[in-house]
């Protein structure tokens, strides 16, 4: 019983690299980057110091693009390789586990609860480990923020992100991640993460924006736990930004 509802072994992975400092996730898109594209990606992410990479994507996503993406990774990395989900569409038995997150601040129950009613039978038949984590979107919030159906947190209300991080936590969510929306012009604000960082006891997830060394800089000395990548990976190539950014988290953790 205790096994069924405990953490599973890639959340107890991330917890113990948790307790020696941040962590780098790079999110690829298996529509963008299908099978052997997104493992030749991943294998570059890992050599480059990430500690994980996540799969998923807004528009497009299949179980076979998941499972595919997935498998041609696991070839090639050991790090987890962990479903970033967009719906019951991303649902693929070859990742390592799913983050099972509810979208705190969508309008829409469909993506706080109701999908989840209906994929967590699939979850737990295919044996794929859950990650349970609240989802809170910071404006603009982009793509996520419209489909989502969001009422975004405003830039300037640290303490209205900080409210839906602590009742995630009381909710008995073991991550909380604030997303200001793949592609936008600036990341979640450093009073935003501090705020929450200091109301919350679980590791605190951040992305969207995360384009360079000094916006990594800043988040990792607001209190982020995990950065989160995902356009400057896909669009720069593991770039200098890339590079960039996962040194500012190695940096960080050998402090
Ligand atoms: C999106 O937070 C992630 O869900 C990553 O955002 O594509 O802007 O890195 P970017």
């Amino acid at each position: 019983m205790s096994e069924a509802v405990g953490r599973g072994p890639v959340e107890r992975r991330l917890d113990e690299l948790l307790e020696r400092g941040p962590i780098h996730f790079t999110l690829i898109d298996p529509e963008k980057s299908p099978g052997a594209r997104a493992a030749d990606l991943a294998a570059g992410a890992v050599a480059a110091g990430s500690h994980a990479i996540l799969l998923g994507g807004s528009t497009g996503i299949t179980p076979e693009l998941v499972g595919a993406a997935a498998s041609a990774i696991r070839r090639r990395v050991t790090v987890p390789t962990i479903i970033f989900p967009e719906g019951a569409g991303s649902i693929a038995r070859e990742a390592d586990a799913i983050l099972f997150m509810s979208l705190l601040n969508s309008r829409n129950l469909e993506l706080v609860v109701r999908a989840h009613a209906r994929a967590a039978p699939l979850v737990r038949r295919l044996g794929l480990e859950a990650i349970p984590m609240g989802y809170v979107v910071i404006a603009p919030g982009m793509r996520v923020g419209e489909v989502g159906e969001v009422d975004a947190v405003a830039r300037d209300d640290p303490a209205g992100a900080a409210g839906y991080a602590l009742a995630a936590e009381m909710l008995g969510m073991r991550f909380v991640y604030l997303e200001a929306g793949s592609g936008a012009p600036e990341p979640v604000p450093a009073a935003t993460v501090r705020a929450v960082r200091e109301a919350i006891r679980v590791p605190l997830v951040v992305g969207g924006g995360i384009r360079t060394g000094p916006d990594a800089r800043t988040l990792l000395g607001a209190g982020a736990n995990v950065l989160v990548t995902g356009s400057v990976t896909e669009e720069e190539g593991l770039g200098e930004g890339f590079r960039a950014i996962v040194q500012e988290v190695e940096r960080a953790r050998s402090r």
